[in-house]
């Protein structure tokens, strides 16, 4: 049976990891039989092609990184753009980016960059080790992720400058599902399986921080992702 790799859930998602939400969507669309691991030992990382999840343990292997999972299972005759033309795929994959590249980067900044929640956050992602000794694992990798979002320019905006690049993602999703239930149209496809995770992602987590409680507040935006999340049900 192929088995996902998988971060384990928090905030009432899937997963922590947007990219194992969407994994597990398209494993569930394919109609493959597939079944969950999640990492409780960090050090298993080490053991994954990319020391990343996703993974897709299959029959030719693991599959690293949710994109060369969803060509795999493209392969194996599933379908995550049904009925688009080569335009309309051409558009799907922008905002397959926009969520993977930049959406990706508030979900890091939201959970990991906020000094105020930072020790709930911690306490949640690192539930795995003991209390006492939370603080000392969690500063390395905390300070690696700092530093991604650092070389990419996240850190460097002010706080009101990082609430504007996100408003205008947020306005130009909400404009498409304001208007057609899925990003797409009437179909659900593979950009809603990267753009819904990511939103949920941050709109889960219960804190009181202004780009939190913005999108958690966004009534569209909210039930498209309520839409997304009932069109395809995640076993539990
Ligand atoms: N491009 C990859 C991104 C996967 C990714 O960034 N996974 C993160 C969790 S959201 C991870 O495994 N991070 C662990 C680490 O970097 O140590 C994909 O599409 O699967």
């Amino acid at each position: 049976m192929i088995t996902l790799h998988s971060f384990p859930a928090s905030f009432d998602c899937y997963s922590s990891s947007p990219f194992c939400t969407k994994v597990a969507m398209m494993l569930q669309l394919s109609g493959l039989a597939w079944q969950r691991q999640d990492l409780r030992n960090p050090e298993i990382l080490a053991e994954m092609p990319h020391q990343k999840l996703p993974v897709l343990e299959t029959p030719e292997g693991k599959i690293p990184d949710s994109e060369t999972i969803r060509h795999w299972l493209e392969a194996q005759g599933a379908e995550f753009f049904p009925g688009l033309n080569a335009t309309e795929k051409a558009h799907a994959l922008a905002w397959i980016r926009m969520s993977e590249h930049h959406l990706q980067q508030l979900v890091v900044f939201a959970r990991w960059g906020d000094d105020v929640i930072w020790p709930e956050v911690r306490d949640v992602f690192f539930a795995m080790v003991p209390a006492p000794l939370r603080d000392t694992v969690s500063a390395p990798v905390r300070e690696r992720v700092l530093g991604g979002l650092d070389f990419q320019g996240m850190t460097r905006y002010s706080a009101a400058e990082v609430e504007a690049r996100f408003e205008d993602d947020f306005t130009a999703i909400a404009a498409v599902v304001a208007e057609q239930p899925f990003l797409m149209g009437a179909q659900l496809s593979a950009a809603d399986l990267s753009v819904a995770p990511f939103l949920q992602a941050v709109a889960n987590m219960p804190f009181d921080r202004p780009l939190i409680t913005r999108l958690a507040g966004d009534t569209v935006l909210m039930s498209y992702v309520a839409r997304v999340m009932s069109a395809v049900p995640l076993p539990k």
